[in-house]
């Protein structure tokens, strides 16, 4: 039997893509290129496409391939796949969610202890030589037993939390309805939430709903002592107004994973002293990027045999 065409979207390794190009006749694409300088013949071809990434997969490149039936997204977020367009015409999306919590939810926490004892700093103040030269590091913040908020009490923000009780913190959260099934405090509104805590966890999902949800008021409601971490997407933040708050000390520092216009970030970031900036890795592990793969080739797998996806979101 001829193999199924797909087509490739973004960069995978090896352990990947050899599965794909074995199981599939597969077809390679770069996110930013354009689908329409690929052959029709080789477009009618396609019927399932692997996406990576975060570049938009909108209306027009889904429409670039007539006999499109579904994308398999290697990631739990699915923000810039037009699922709305998915589904009016019949496309299956499915994401990879779940084995990758564990992973976002260590980052958040590390990235909590790293930026409040400046671990980094500490680090270069002995590898720079400092420690024997200057002296005793600077005193930094106690972790322990402070106030914390989580917006967006899904898997990862509750895999934060429950990691968060072993350092005896106060949980608050906001969601859009109370969760029955913990005790922690809910809060309907981001800003209240920023207002009643120490330090800010965002774990929302991406797109439309929650684009800016975290507003300039909740960035200078958590104020010049209170620290904001953001695992989950730029585009849940007000930008701007967080980066005005960490220049101005409205805001008194902030851990990220995620950014607007990823990987060209705004350059005001880096001008900063008081963020600890990551590039994206939240999931970024050996085992768990094996894992998600598996999961995106299970969705593509059953989708070519007629069966239901493991995680279809569309
Ligand atoms: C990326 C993520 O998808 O799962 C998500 O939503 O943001 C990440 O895990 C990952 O970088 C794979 O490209």
């Amino acid at each position: 039997m001829s193999k199924k065409n797909i087509l490739i979207i973004g960069t995978y390794d090896d352990w990947d893509r050899i599965p794909m190009e074995t199981s599939y006749e597969a077809h390679f694409m770069a996110p930013d290129d354009d689908p329409f300088a690929i052959p029709l013949a080789t477009r009618e071809k396609i019927e399932a496409i692997a996406f990576r990434g975060h570049s938009f997969l909108g209306c027009a490149k889904m429409d670039a391939f007539p006999n499109l039936g579904m994308i398999a997204n290697l990631g739990v977020g699915y923000d810039t796949i037009d699922v709305a367009h998915a589904k009016i015409r019949s496309i299956k999306v499915s994401n990879t969610p779940d084995v990758l919590t564990d992973d976002v939810a260590d980052l958040a926490v590390g990235m909590m202890i790293a930026k409040m004892r400046n671990i980094t700093g500490a680090h270069e103040w002995v590898s720079s030589g400092n420690w024997g030269r200057k002296g005793d590091f600077g005193l930094q913040r106690k972790v322990t037993g402070k106030r914390v908020g989580i917006a967006g009490l899904g898997r990862i923000g509750e895999a934060v939390a429950r990691r968060l009780i072993a350092f005896n913190m106060e949980i608050h959260y906001y969601a859009r309805s109370p969760k029955n099934h913990v005790s922690w405090h809910y809060h309907d509104d981001i800003a209240d939430l920023a207002g009643a805590v120490d330090i800010l966890f965002v774990t929302l999902t991406g797109g439309p709903a929650t684009k800016g949800i975290v507003t300039r008021q909740a960035i200078e409601a958590l104020g010049p002592n209170g620290l904001f971490i953001n695992v989950s997407r730029g585009t849940t933040v007000d930008e701007g107004a967080l980066l005005d708050a960490l220049e101005s000390g409205a805001l008194g520092g902030a851990a990220l994973d995620v950014y607007l216009n990823e990987p060209y970030i705004d350059p005001r970031f880096m001008q900063l002293n008081n963020v600890l900036l990551q590039p994206h890795q939240s999931s970024g592990t050996f085992e768990t990027r094996q894992t998600m793969g598996k999961l995106q080739r299970a969705n593509l797998a059953a989708y070519f045999a007629g069966e239901p996806l493991p995680t279809q979101v569309v």
